[in-house]
């Protein structure tokens, strides 16, 4: 039983803004590999994700093997951005800063500013000075900060103002709904709103047919996540895969071609 990496493309719907062909970057997802049962989503270990004497260990683990992944990408030509998920627990461990400098040492040839570090509204909740304490020493280091899974919990707006933040993960749950509940189409915009006040990028997560992607750019929402364009993948299958990536596919005068590819990378 090994934990492995698997890594889901975030992408631009617009000319010009991505480095990489049109992919802003992938988002790191872990993944069990386990002999009988295969590849297991993290829903199966969450316990162990939390664990007091595991998360630090798992963290550094995804910290390391991510920046070694992006480093080589990088080296291939591939200039990707690595967003990593950081667990509450870890990232208000005493130590959490010192493994951040030790992994960033050990991976030189990938920029720090093309490293991200996706916290959710846990460990805000959990200690909120330190978690912003944290965060500003991350940002100084270099390191790009995205709110994950953002409007599920309480307190999102004054999180706004008070976290260091680059980038804003609208959570997968508003954006599913957005076709049909007005409710969810307008938090969306609301989100967009603030977001672009305060200067923020915005990722819509779950995007998962062109209906949702169309809705989207009507609300200059252009970055974007989801099942439409890949599944998590393993490391292997990403060169092939932004090579072949093109937003012109997922306009809707050629929808049956991007309904296609995304059935190819499934
Ligand atoms: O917490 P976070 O938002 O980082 O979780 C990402 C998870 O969401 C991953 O496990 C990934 O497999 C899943 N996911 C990513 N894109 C989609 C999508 O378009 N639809 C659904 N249902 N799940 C998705
Ligand atoms: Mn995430």
């Amino acid at each position: 039983m090994r934990l492995i990496m698997y890594y889901q493309p975030v992408v631009s719907m617009r000319d010009g803004v991505a480095s990489c062909q049109g992919v802003i970057g992938f988002e790191a997802l872990i993944r069990m590999a386990h002999p009988q049962r295969g590849i297991l989503t993290p829903a199966v270990f969450a316990e162990a994700l939390d664990h007091p004497r595991l998360a630090r260990r798992i963290g550094c683990f995804v910290l390391d093997a991510v920046l070694a992944q992006g480093e080589q990408w990088h080296r291939d030509g591939l200039p990707l951005r690595m967003s990593m998920n950081i667990s509450a627990r870890h990232l208000l461990d005493p130590e959490f800063l010192n493994d951040l400098r030790t992994v960033l040492a050990a991976h030189p040839d990938i920029a720090p500013e093309m490293c991200e570090i996706e916290v959710t509204e846990s460990a805000p909740m959990l200690d909120f000075p330190r978690a912003q304490e944290t965060l500003l020493v991350c940002n100084d280091l270099g390191l790009r900060i995205a709110l994950d899974d953002f409007g599920t919990g309480s307190a999102s707006l004054s999180y706004l103002q008070k976290l260091p933040a680059q980038t804003i993960k609208v959570d997968q749950s508003f954006v599913r709904n957005i076709l049909n509940d007005p409710r969810d189409f307008a938090i969306v915009a609301g989100v967009m709103t603030t977001a672009n006040m305060l200067g923020l990028d915005v990722i819509a997560e779950g995007v998962e047919t062109i209906g949702h992607l169309q809705l989207l750019e009507t609300l200059e929402c252009h970055a974007m996540q989801g099942y439409l364009f890949a599944k998590p993948m393993p490391a292997g299958e990403v060169p092939a895969w932004v090579n072949n990536f093109n937003h012109l596919d997922y306009r809707s005068n050629s929808s049956t071609t991007a309904q296609n590819s995304a059935e190819y990378n499934e």
